[in-house]
């Protein structure tokens, strides 16, 4: 393994510090810097041209980023069918055991309409309500991720969202069209409007709409989906327009131990995520010296063996990653809410008592056989997950993702003239006398317009 650099987790020692949660915050260990904002102009120039010349600006964007010249943007459905006949039955027997089980939960994910009566005759109604259409960007190039297609796509249609569009880039290797694994992926999922369009143009695409031939990509009403720091971009530009999940930043592991964790577990969890990217976070919180100890060894030792070393070694290395050393388990409970890990496992004496005093998660995955892993591809909790402590303040996609609450309000004659006298108080105390008047304008009560 010459060349490869050692997977060295750096120890943070916090025992008798006593550090605030506002301290620990400080300390947990982060990616420096946000890259994102050194894409905003070019960003800003192509969304700015795909809005104003569609078609015409996407195939030049497509030439010049993708070195494709296409002909249709949108993905001919027999391309589709081709690509689920194509599929390794293996893998096609994985899709399928991932869609099931992240369709059930998705369902059961859907929340319930309520309805009830603040006074006599005075009733109020909460509807979800899915959105129309929802457009998901999967991104191309070497890692194509056909799990990041049902993730994304499996709880809107939970949600009842009625039409789905995938827009993903087009391939030279692939004479022009899409991955066929991605392409494979939609068409399992029954999503049969594809579009070859890559990076911040797809958003683009996907928000303002595009006529190409006799195809229409109609606006949407919500963005999903992973992607660089130019998908980032574009979704931060496009917010005042559509609905935009959560930005997917780099992945992030943290795992709450004690000493009855096993550290060649844990170990081979830090490790998963830190194979994704040279920039991703694994963390260990402890306040077993010897977990801490074992599950260092356990790194050195595996990650020196695993396919792409180079990237987890720099990864676990790296300054968002680290062993954190704690007085006992309520303050591991406590850095852990601070660092408000994307993904947190408990191996611990009763993990669920743990996880139940856990705040900032993304999703938690409890004692030694749930593995984030198992949760990347075929648990059943979705994959797309707040990243960079957003956790604190946001939960991960899901069927709620695609859906909105409409509230209803229905009132009796009775009923508004019984809180008339409120209302009309309130709009004369902010100076807009017409909102009482509608009210005094159904003989409610309030005080009596002089004539
Ligand atoms: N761990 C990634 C998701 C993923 N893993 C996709 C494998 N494929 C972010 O949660
Ligand atoms: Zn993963």
């Amino acid at each position: 393994t010459a060349g490869a650099p050692a997977a060295e987790l750096r120890v943070i020692d916090l025992r008798g510090g006593g550090l605030s949660d506002a301290q620990l915050r400080a300390v947990v260990p982060r990616q420096s810097g946000d890259f994102v904002h050194s894409a905003e102009e070019a960003v800003a120039g192509i969304l700015e041209d795909v809005r104003l010349r569609g078609p015409e600006a996407l195939r030049e964007l497509a030439a010049r980023f993708d070195g494709v010249e296409q002909e249709r943007l949108r993905v001919p459905p027999e391309a589709i069918a081709e690509a689920v006949a194509g599929l390794d039955p293996e893998v096609r027997r994985g899709l399928e055991t991932a869609i099931a089980r992240t369709r059930a939960f998705a369902e059961a994910q859907r929340p319930q309409d309520s309805s009830i009566e603040v006074a006599p005759g005075a009733r109020l109604s909460n509807r979800w309500t899915p959105m129309r259409r929802s457009g998901l960007y999967v991104p191309g190039g070497l890692a194509v991720y056909p799990s990041s297609v049902v993730m994304n796509v499996v709880p809107a249609q939970a949600a009842g969202v009625e039409s789905v569009v995938l827009c993903t880039p087009p391939q030279r290797e692939f004479g022009g069209l899409p991955h066929s694994t991605t392409l494979a992926a939609a068409g399992l999922l029954g999503v049969d409007e594809v579009w070859a369009i890559g990076g911040a143009q797809a958003l683009g695409a996907m928000t303002y709409g595009v006529e190409d031939g006799g195809d229409v990509l109609e606006p949407v009403d919500i963005l999903t989906g992973p992607g660089n720091i130019y998908v980032a971009m574009a979704k931060r530009q496009l917010r005042a327009r559509v609905g935009v999940d959560g930005e997917a930043g780099t992945t992030e592991i943290a795992v709450v131990a004690d000493d009855s964790a096993r550290p060649d577990f844990v170990a081979a969890d830090l490790i998963s995520q830190a194979e994704h990217d040279p920039h991703a976070g694994s963390l260990l919180i402890t306040h077993s010296q010897e977990t801490a100890d074992a599950v260092a060894a356990a790194v050195a030792e595996q990650a020196a063996a695993t396919p792409h070393r180079e990237r987890v070694a720099t990864a676990l290395s790296g300054e968002q990653s680290g062993i954190i050393l704690t007085d006992d388990l309520a303050e591991s409970i406590r850095v852990a809410d601070a660092y408000a890990a994307e993904h947190l496992e408990i191996h611990t004496h009763d993990a669920a008592g743990v996880a139940a005093r856990i705040r900032n998660a993304g999703a938690i995955f409890l004692g030694p056989y749930s593995p984030v892993p198992l949760g990347d591809y075929a648990a059943g909790s979705n994959h797309v997950l707040p990243t960079g402590g957003s956790a604190a303040y946001t939960g991960g996609l899901s069927t709620a993702t695609f859906l909105k609450a409409v509230q209803i309000v229905d009132y009796t004659a009775e009923a508004l003239a019984e809180v008339g006298d409120a209302v009309v108080a309130l709009a004369h105390a902010e100076d807009l006398p017409a909102h009482g008047a509608a009210i005094t304008v159904r003989g409610g009560s309030g005080p009596k317009e002089r004539s």
